[in-house]
C-alpha cells in the first residue's frame, strides 16, 4: 500500500490555521468588528439613524459590517449568518418586525456572539437570546399623542369634548405592521383614549412609514364619503404625515385647521410644518442612537453586561410650544 505524505497538507491546514487566528488577534488589537444589520431606507428618520450609527463607528474607531436589508427581514437575516460567520465580536441590529428572529438569535449564541436589538423591538420566549435593547418608548410616544387630543378636544373647565358632532373622529396612519412601532404606538394612542367615550377612531390603515403610501392612504380615505367629516388624523411618522398633508392640500383643505394632525419622529420637515401651523402635534422619536450602540457594543466586546432596556431621552413639540426655540433637527 503507498504511504501518502500527508505532512504538506496538515502544515497548509496549521498554517492557515496560524494566519486566521493571527488575523483575528491583529484585528481584536485593532478595535471592534461590529456587525449592522439596518431595514433600509425609508424615511428620513431612518437615514439619520444610520448616519448616526456609521459616524459614531468611525469615532469609536470600530470596524463597522454595515448591511441595508431594503425592507426584507430575509436579508436581516442572511447578514446575521454572515457576521456569525465572519466572527464579528458583537451584533447589533434593527428588527423591521417583531417576529422570526428566534433561530439566528439560537446561532448567534452558539457563536458566543453578543446581540444588542436598536431601535425596534422583538418578541421572542427566551429573552437571553440578546443582550440588551437599546431604542425609543414607543408606548409612551403613542400616549404622548392621545394625550395632546385629550387637551384640544376637553374644555378644561366642564370637562366636556368640544366637537362638531357626537365623537371626535380619528383617521389612524400605521406603520409598518408587524413592527414594534406600529403595535406600541397604537396600543399607547388606544389605552388613553379608553377612558373616554368621546373619541373614536373610524379607520386605520397601514402607510409603511413611507411618504408615498401617505399620500395614496389620504387620497383613499378622503374619497370615501362613509366616514364623513374628520376631525383628526393620528400618523405614525412624519413620513406618512407629509404625504397626507400634500392630499389634503391638493383638495383644499387646510391641514392643522381643518382636520387636526398629529405625527411622530420630529423630522425638520414636520417642526416646519408645526410651525406653519399645518401639524398641531410632533412626538420626538430620537433617531441619533449612534453613540449610545458604540457604547453598548465596546462593553459587549469586553464580555460585560449591559442594561436590558435602555430608552433615548424624548420630547413632544405642540402648537402652544415656543417653537422658536427648537434647535435644528439635521434630517
Ligand atoms: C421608530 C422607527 C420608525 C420611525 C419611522 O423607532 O423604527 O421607522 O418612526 C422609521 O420614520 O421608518
Amino acid at each position: 500500500m503507498k504511504c501518502r505524505n500527508f505532512a504538506p497538507l496538515i502544515q497548509l491546514f496549521f498554517s492557515f490555521f496560524l494566519l486566521f487566528s493571527c488575523a483575528k488577534k491583529i484585528t481584536e488589537s485593532k478595535g471592534i468588528i461590529l456587525g449592522f444589520s439596518q431595514i433600509g431606507s425609508e424615511s428620513a428618520w431612518r437615514n439619520c439613524n444610520t448616519r448616526s450609527v456609521q459616524e459614531a463607528a468611525a469615532d469609536a474607531g470600530i470596524q463597522i459590517l454595515f448591511f441595508n436589508a431594503e425592507q426584507k427581514q430575509e436579508n436581516q437575516i442572511k447578514a446575521i449568518r454572515s457576521f456569525i460567520a465572519y466572527q464579528v465580536d458583537v451584533i447589533a441590529f434593527v428588527p423591521i418586525v417583531s417576529d422570526g428572529w428566534e433561530m439566528v438569535l439560537e446561532e448567534a449564541r452558539e457563536a458566543e456572539i453578543p446581540v444588542l436589538i436598536c431601535d425596534r423591538e422583538i418578541n421572542i420566549k427566551n429573552e437571553n437570546l440578546y443582550a440588551g435593547y437599546l431604542g425609543t418608548n414607543m408606548l409612551r410616544e403613542g400616549r404622548s399623542a392621545a394625550e395632546f387630543l385629550l387637551k384640544k378636544f376637553i374644555d378644561p373647565d366642564t370637562g366636556e369634548i368640544v366637537t362638531d358632532g357626537k365623537s371626535v373622529k380619528i383617521v389612524e396612519m400605521r406603520g409598518t405592521e408587524g413592527s414594534s412601532p406600529t403595535n406600541m404606538r397604537a396600543e399607547g394612542f388606544r389605552d388613553v383614549l379608553a377612558g373616554y367615550s368621546g373619541f373614536e377612531i373610524i379607520y386605520s390603515e397601514s402607510g409603511d412609514f413611507l411618504r408615498s403610501k401617505g399620500y395614496e392612504l389620504m387620497c383613499k380615505i378622503l374619497e370615501k364619503p362613509e366616514l364623513g367629516n374628520i376631525h383628526v388624523v393620528y400618523s405614525h411618522n412624519d413620513g406618512m404625515t407629509l404625504g397626507a398633508i400634500d392630499a389634503m392640500k391638493e383638495r383644499g383643505i387646510k391641514p392643522g385647521e381643518d382636520i387636526v394632525i398629529i405625527s411622530i419622529d420630529a423630522e425638520q420637515a414636520a417642526i416646519d410644518a408645526l410651525k406653519r401651523g399645518e401639524i398641531n402635534c410632533v412626538v420626538e422619536c430620537n433617531p441619533k442612537q449612534g453613540p449610545d450602540i458604540m457604547h453598548l457594543a465596546g462593553l459587549l466586546a469586553l464580555k460585560e453586561t449591559i442594561p436590558r432596556v435602555i430608552f433615548m431621552e424624548e420630547r413632544v413639540f405642540t402648537e402652544w410650544d415656543d417653537l422658536s426655540a427648537i434647535a435644528p433637527r439635521g434630517y
